[in-house]
């Protein structure tokens, strides 16, 4: 499948420029980290697929594939996109990878106990070049290197972001920073 003609003609022109950072910096984080360089290449690509749909649109996708999600995610459009791209990326495009489908679905919020390959599409997600946010530089170089430290500074940066502007934090968030957390003090003993 020629995933870059399907996202070109799905995505507006910003973002389709966005997925064409997040495969660089995906390739870029499998090559560094052993992940599987094509699932990453797949999975970055769709990641963002169901962006461009409103609220209804997305909880149409929801209904019809009997998707089941918490109420957190449902209240927040913000939040939709992930698991209805994946629901799309499964069902309508036939990616059977669960990999590649964690990957689509958690790369907003994160999860516990991420894959490699969905730390991967969270961090590519937040640091490819078209990014702009106070820390990013900080995160860009610390990713190459510490894939861990770099998703507890990027749970930080997020958690603070929505704080000030009074916006709900799903548990996912907060459960994926509390998991990473456990497991540097751990490497550290
Ligand atoms: O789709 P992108 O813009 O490329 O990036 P994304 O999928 O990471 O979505 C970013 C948005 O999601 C951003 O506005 C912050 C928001 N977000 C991330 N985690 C949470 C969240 N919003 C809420 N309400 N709660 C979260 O835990
Ligand atoms: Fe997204
Ligand atoms: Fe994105």
């Amino acid at each position: 499948m020629n995933y870059d003609e399907i996202i070109r003609n799905v995505l507006n022109e910003n973002r389709y420029k966005h997925t064409l950072g997040v495969v660089k910096v995906a390739t870029e984080l499998a090559d560094r980290f052993g992940a599987d360089k094509e699932k990453a290449t797949i999975a970055a690509y769709l990641h963002d697929y169901a962006k461009p749909l409103n609220y209804n649109e997305a909880l149409k996708v929801i209904e019809k594939y009997d998707i089941i999600l918490d109420e957190e995610t449902l209240e927040n459009p913000e939040l939709l996109h992930a698991p209805v791209g994946m629901a799309i990326a499964k069902y309508e495009l036939g990616i059977n990878d669960e990999e590649i489908l964690e990957a689509i679905r958690y790369h907003t919020t994160g999860k516990e106990n991420m894959s490699l390959l969905t730390k991967i599409i969270y961090l590519a997600d937040l640091i490819e070049p078209s990014r702009e946010f106070d820390g990013v530089e900080k995160i860009r170089k610390i990713a190459y290197k510490d894939l861990d430290l770099a998703l507890k500074i990027s749970f930080d940066n997020t958690i603070i972001y929505l704080i000030k502007k009074n916006m709900i934090i799903h548990s996912d968030t907060i459960k994926s920073r509390n998991y990473i957390i456990r497991n540097l003090t751990r490497g550290k003993k």
